[in-house]
C-alpha cells in the first residue's frame, strides 16, 4: 500500500516533513512530489500572512491580560503552521472542536478574532458563534471534544453529508479516557472525524515523556484500526498533506484518521503559568530556529515572495487592524450573571442562591 500513512508509517520513526526548519523543501522526490499543485507560492505566501496576523493577535491577547484587560489566555505561539496547514483544508461546512489553544484555526474558521478576546475577558457571549459558523464553544474540559467530534462525524456520515468534523486537541488530553474511547468508537463506525493533536511536548508542566511510554502518539492508532500519522507540526506543507489526506479518506466513507502535529509551546502554558520554574531554557532555545513562521519566510526570501520591507508594512498595518479589534471586543457589554445560564436547563438550587446573590451585589449595567 503505497500511501502516506505507510510511507510515514509512525511504528518505524517516520514523521512527514515536507519543508524543513531552513525552509527548504525535501530532495527526496518521493516527498516532494506529495505537495498538491493547488498548494501554490502565492497561496504560502497568503498563509504566511495569516499566520503573522495570528501571531500578532496572540501576542495582544497576552499583552491585554498582563495590563489586567483579559482575566487568563492560552498561548498559540510555535503552533500556528499546525493551524494555519487544517485551515487551508478546512471547508466552511465542516464541523470546528476546538480545546482552549486554538486561536489561530478559529479564527480561520470564522470566529472573530473579539469574541475570542471577550470570551477570555470572561464574557459567555464570545462562546457564541456568528450565524453559520461550525464551531463548537472552546472545551477547557481536557479531551472531551474528541468524544463529540466523533458523534457529529457520525451524524454527518449516516446522513451522507460531504463533510467533517475536526477535534483539535493536546498530548495531555491523550491520558484521557476520552481519547481511547473516541478512536475506539471511530474505528468501528467509521465517522466523518479527524483528530488533530497538537503534540506540543508539554501538559502544562508535565512533559511528553511523562504522558505515554509510546514512541510517537500517532502510533496509538494502530490499536484501534485506524490511520495514525506523526506530522512536523511546524512545516505547514507537511500539515496541508495530511489533513488534505484525513479529509479525502473521511469524505469517501473510510473515517477517522489520527493526526499527531509534532510542535512545540514557544510560551507559557497560559498567562497563569511560568514555565521557567519546570522547563529547561536549553529546549526551548533548541526550538526557537523550528519557529513555523521563520522557515516560511526563509522559503519565501528565497522565491522573492518576502522582505523585511514588506514584513514591516504588514506589521504596521495589522497593528492597527488589531487595535480595532481590541476595542470591539472591550465595547462589548455583558452581565457577569450570565456565567450561571448557559449550563443547566434548570438551574440547582445552590448556583440559583449564588446567582441571585450575585445579582444584588452587582452594579446596575
Ligand atoms: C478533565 C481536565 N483535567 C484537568 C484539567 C486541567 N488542565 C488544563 S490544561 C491541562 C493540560 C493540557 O495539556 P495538553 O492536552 O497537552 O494541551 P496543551 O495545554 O499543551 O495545549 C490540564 C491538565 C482540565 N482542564 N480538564
Ligand atoms: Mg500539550
Amino acid at each position: 500500500m503505497s500511501d502516506i500513512f505507510s510511507q510515514f508509517d509512525p511504528l518505524l520513526g517516520k514523521r512527514l516533513q515536507i519543508m524543513d526548519e531552513n525552509g527548504v523543501i525535501s530532495a527526496d522526490p518521493a516527498v516532494s512530489a506529495l505537495r498538491p499543485p493547488e498548494l501554490t507560492d502565492e497561496l504560502i505566501k497568503q498563509a504566511y500572512e495569516k499566520m503573522l496576523f495570528m501571531k500578532m493577535a496572540d501576542q495582544k491577547a497576552n499583552n491585554l491580560q498582563r495590563t489586567g484587560r483579559m482575566g487568563t489566555y492560552a498561548s498559540i505561539r510555535g503552533q500556528e503552521a499546525t493551524q494555519m496547514g487544517a485551515g487551508l483544508v478546512m471547508k466552511p461546512e465542516d464541523w470546528l472542536l476546538p480545546a482552549f489553544r486554538e486561536l489561530g484555526i478559529m479564527w480561520l474558521h470564522g470566529i472573530p478574532i473579539e469574541n475570542m478576546y471577550s470570551y477570555w475577558m470572561g464574557n459567555e457571549m464570545g462562546s457564541r458563534p456568528p450565524e453559520n459558523v461550525n464551531c463548537v464553544p472552546i472545551s477547557i474540559v481536557v479531551g472531551s471534544q474528541m468524544l463529540h467530534a466523533v458523534g457529529v462525524g457520525l451524524g454527518m456520515k449516516k446522513k451522507k453529508e460531504q463533510k467533517v468534523a475536526v477535534a483539535f486537541f493536546g498530548d495531555g488530553a491523550t491520558s484521557e479516557g476520552d481519547f481511547h474511547e473516541a478512536m475506539n468508537c471511530a474505528g468501528v463506525f467509521k465517522p466523518n472525524t479527524i483528530l488533530i493533536c497538537q503534540n506540543n511536548q508539554w501538559a502544562i508542566s508535565v512533559p511528553r515523556s511523562y504522558q505515554t511510554a509510546s514512541t510517537t502518539i500517532a502510533q496509538k492508532a494502530i490499536a484501534y484500526g485506524v490511520p495514525g500519522i506523526q506530522v512536523d507540526g511546524n512545516d505547514l506543507i507537511g500539515m496541508y498533506v495530511a489533513v488534505k489526506t484525513a479529509r479525502e479518506r473521511a469524505i469517501r466513507g473510510e473515517g477517522i484518521t489520527l493526526i499527531e502535529a509534532y510542535t512545540y509551546r514557544l510560551g507559557d502554558h497560559t498567562t497563569s503559568d511560568d514555565a521557567k520554574k519546570y522547563r529547561d531554557p536549553e529546549e526551548v532555545e533548541l526550538w526557537k530556529p523550528r519557529d513555523p513562521l521563520i522557515r516560511l519566510q526563509k522559503y519565501l526570501a528565497s522565491k522573492n515572495l518576502w522582505t523585511q520591507e514588506t514584513e514591516d508594512q504588514l506589521t504596521a498595518k495589522y497593528e492597527k487592524e488589531i487595535e480595532a479589534i481590541v476595542e470591539k471586543a472591550q465595547a462589548i457589554i455583558y452581565n457577569p450573571s450570565d456565567m450561571f445560564d448557559y449550563t443547566y436547563a434548570v438551574l440547582p438550587p445552590q448556583l440559583q442562591a449564588q446567582k441571585e446573590e450575585l445579582l444584588r451585589n452587582l452594579p446596575q449595567i
